[in-house]
């Protein structure tokens, strides 16, 4: 057994105790420990209760990830769960940290659950396109009824303990620090009242409820069919909850069974565990070691009280972290504080913050009309428009006045940060960090590192990414950086098929159903047609129609017009200008298209910009590539993101799709094809 587990017996209690960092996921080495402490004190008179916990940070986070793929080697979840079930003695769970998935499943299995307040129980295996697989869809109804099953499972969402005591989850609260004196005194009392050996197997109170009610699913699907749309592990988490509904348990469990090993063999949990994976290896630099000291802050000066200024204000401020927010003028300087203002009132009334948290923020919030008042921040960020001259004016002033030490950021989404570090003394400094808007809401933050970028400043940057709640992805220099640059040819490669035939409604269906949250042309008439065509010197499609006035949904209408009802209707107007664009520019029509044939227009060359943006050392990795699209343009993660999506299209069909668009496929793209290899994996 190693070190893995510890087997001691106290006052006739017999403790299993396992230690596997960093999260004592339930491999194999835990799974053999496990079943040897229960055959052990199975067979040991002088136990008469045995209590399981973990030894660091957490209590089992679940099934150990890295050995999917293959048959469990045994003893396996269900030969550990048939000791307990099998067990004369009540075993008891002693949870702290965050118990989940599998973890959360063994706990389930056990007779009596224990928590200190701090710890946390999920069901997060939704987030990996699965369902929990270790009978965690038949016990958890049998306990919290199907309602809360349902929701617990599908939003994958770990609850507070005093949460789940109240659900009948967890059976008592013992003092923090003290888990296993009081989960021994728990199983104490347990054995000196001769309480019965809770099963929820064959608990029957909560489901007898949930037969009475036929429509309970159809119901919960209805009302979710937006959320879930394009997963597959939502729909099988409700199969798998009617199955505990109406078979019984022996035969729910099998069906659990099949539906997770379908789900296991499915291309949308491949994809989600490799975002899993790819979000933690995005904080990895190969040049950079965790042993780098990062810099504290304990100040931050945002320059810009525009969109973009505020939400990364915010970021900083839900974190406890105090914000000089600069404008140039104050009436723009009133008007972003009270827009952060409205977006935390608007938290605390659906619930999210207290009225008081609101105050809290508000009160780190230092406005202000100058630069001068960043003179002492720890880092400043700026956050104007995009114009090298005012950059680099800013970044000159910045070098004059910020402290030696202070961190200069600029949130430039496409220029050089080369240029804006040269404005300075100091560019080790200077180093880019890119949020993605709303600021306070998406979870991506591309940390741009220029050529002369401190090795502590880049690991400072990206650390403070993983502070404020994003996932930090590291960047080279170039026009766009990752995920812009990535998804450049998505718009234009949409306006060059539109003029060749396909309407904008037919191109936004596509991509919809291939499951962005709205198509091309939905998503600039929402941002508007004057933000995205801004900066182009060739005639455009959006700039024709900015200059009839139509600017998207702020104008009533861009490449759709619409109705009272804001819903988008065809444009004839927005139809007359494309063909006309068309055929200045002498576009061929494309004849008839299917679905896929307009997704592989429009995103197989993302896919190969993604390819030129990893053959040039822009992104580490290609899955940091991915996760930049999933994070930052909401790419639908259960297609793993564009290179994991390259892989399951095959690299070939794609070269030669490329090529018969009239595309150079990159030779990245070209050598891996022709290699048989994954551009994920690279
Ligand atoms: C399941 O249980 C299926 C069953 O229903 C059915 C079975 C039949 N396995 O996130 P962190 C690694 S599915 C392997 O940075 P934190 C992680 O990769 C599972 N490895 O720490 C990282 O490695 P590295 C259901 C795992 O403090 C290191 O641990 N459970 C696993 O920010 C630290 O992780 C889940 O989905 C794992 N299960 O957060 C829970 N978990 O250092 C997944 C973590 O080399 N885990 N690692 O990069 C989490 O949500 C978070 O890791 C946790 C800690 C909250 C636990």
């Amino acid at each position: 057994m190693g070190d893995t587990g510890q087997f001691s017996i106290e006052n006739g209690i017999g403790i299993i105790m396992i230690d596997s960092p960093p999260v004592n996921a339930l491999g194999h080495a835990v799974r053999q420990a496990l079943a040897a402490g229960f055959d052990g004190f199975a067979a040991d008179d002088a136990v008469r209760a045995i209590v399981v916990l973990c030894a660091g940070r957490t209590f089992f986070a679940g099934a150990d990830i890295t050995e999917f793929g293959k048959p469990f080697a045994q003893p396996d979840f269900d030969a550990l769960f048939s000791r307990i079930d099998a067990s004369a003695k009540p075993v008891v769970a002693a949870l702290h940290g965050t118990a989940l998935g599998g973890g959360f499943e063994l706990a389930l299995a056990c007779h009596y659950r224990v928590a200190v307040a701090s710890a946390r129980v999920g069901l997060p295996e939704v987030h990996l396109g699965l369902l929990p697989g270790a009978g965690g869809t038949q016990r958890l109804p049998r306990i919290v009824g199907a309602d809360s099953a349902l929701d617990l499972m599908t939003s994958g969402r770990a609850i507070p303990a005093a949460q789940a005591h109240a659900l009948g989850l967890i059976d008592a609260i013992v003092a923090e620090g003290e888990l296993r004196a009081g989960a021994i005194a728990f199983a104490q009392d347990l054995v000196a009242a001769g309480k019965p050996l809770v099963c929820a197997r064959d608990r029957e109170d909560k489901l007898a409820a949930d037969r009475q009610r036929p429509d309970l699913f159809d119901t919960f699907r209805q009302k979710n069919a937006r959320a879930f749309r394009g997963f597959r592990a939502p729909e099988s988490i409700v199969c798998a909850v009617e199955a505990a509904v109406t078979l019984p348990f022996e035969e729910g469990l099998a069906r659990e069974r099949t539906l997770f090993e379908a789900l296991m063999a499915s291309t949308e949990s491949a994809a989600q565990r490799h975002m899993f994976f790819a979000e933690r290896e995005a904080s990895k630099i190969p040049d950079i070691p965790k042993s780098v000291p990062t810099l504290p802050i304990a100040s931050v000066g945002v320059i810009g009280a525009g969109t973009m200024g505020g939400g990364i204000a915010m970021c900083f401020l839900n974190i406890g972290i105090p914000v000089t927010l600069v404008e140039l003028r104050q009436e723009a300087l009133d008007r972003g504080i009270a827009v952060i203002r409205r977006n935390y009132e608007g938290s605390a009334k659906k619930g999210r913050m207290t009225a008081e948290q609101v105050e809290q923020r508000m009160a780190l919030l230092t406005p202000a009309l100058s630069l001068d008042a960043l003179a002492r921040a720890d880092l400043v960020i700026e956050a104007v428009f995009e114009s090298m001259a005012v950059k680099q004016d800013i970044f000159g002033t910045l070098d004059r006045l910020c402290k030696p030490g202070a961190i200069l950021a600029s949130n430039t989404s496409f220029l050089d940060l080369n240029t804006i570090a040269a404005a300075t003394t100091r560019p080790e400094w200077v180093v880019g960090m890119h949020f993605f808007s709303p600021a306070n809401v998406m979870r991506l933050l591309e940390v741009v590192r220029g050529a002369h970028t401190a090795a502590d400043v880049v690991a400072t940057a990206m650390e403070l990414g993983r502070r404020i709640g994003k996932v930090s992805v590291l960047a080279g220099v170039c026009h766009g950086f990752i995920a812009n640059r990535l998804m450049e040819p998505y718009m234009k490669r949409g306006d060059l098929l539109a003029m060749a035939g396909p309407s904008p409604a037919e191109i936004d269906k596509a991509l919809f159903d291939y499951g962005f949250a709205m198509g091309p042309f939905q998503m600039v008439d929402l941002v508007g047609l004057d933000v995205i065509g801004r900066d182009n010197a060739e005639r455009t499609l959006s700039g024709d129609l900015v200059a009839l006035g139509r600017l998207g949904q702020k104008s009533g209408g861009g490449f759709y017009d619409y109705d009272e009802n804001r819903r988008a209707v065809p444009s004839p107007v927005a139809a007359q200008v494309i063909a006309e664009l068309g055929r200045a520019k002498d576009i061929a029509p494309a004849g008839p298209l299917t679905a896929d044939a307009i997704v592989a227009r429009l995103l197989y060359p993302v896919v190969n910009a993604g390819a030129r943006i990893l053959e040039e050392g822009i992104a580490l990795r290609a899955s940091d590539i991915d996760v930049a699209a999933i994070l930052g343009y909401n790419w639908p993660v259960y297609t793993g993101g564009p290179m994991f999506w390259a892989d399951t299209i095959g690299l070939e069909t794609l070269v030669e799709g490329l090529r018969t668009m009239g595309i150079e496929p990159a030779p990245l793209l070209v050598r891996t094809a022709q290699a048989g290899g994954r551009l994920s994996a690279l």
